[in-house]
């Protein structure tokens, strides 16, 4: 009986270990993360808010005839003039909320919300 015992808890110690290692096989590689897209379109960011998990990248593309900027409230981040087709890639690796907006037009804004 006290042999069962033990040979379910070394079971249950070595299910938590491999459950361990592969959480942290996944944190210690961002780039599993899905990749996105923002869409710069008829003076949008589109989608407006979205919603990442840490170690994403974000790239926005922008799909208008004239230029815009992708810039964090706080000037953390700031593309250059993007034309039409040009990206801007940023990774988010902070848990928290990313206001931006676009320089030249600045109620285009949008937000990236970042989770665990
Ligand atoms: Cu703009």
């Amino acid at each position: 009986m006290t042999n069962s015992l033990s040979q379910a808890a070394v079971s249950a110690v070595r299910t938590t270990l491999a459950a361990t290692i592969v959480l942290v096989s996944l944190a210690a590689r961002p780039a599993l993360a899905a990749d996105v897209q923002v869409k710069i379109a008829n003076f949008t960011f589109d989608p407006p808010t979205l919603t990442v998990k840490t170690g994403t990248t974000v790239t926005w593309v922008n799909a208008d005839d004239i230029p815009h900027l992708v810039s964090e409230k706080d000037g953390k981040f700031r593309s250059s003039a993007l034309d039409t087709g040009d990206k801007f890639s940023q990774t988010f690796t902070a848990v928290g909320t990313i206001e931006y907006f676009c320089a030249i037009h600045p109620h285009m804004t949008g937000k990236i919300v970042v989770e665990p």
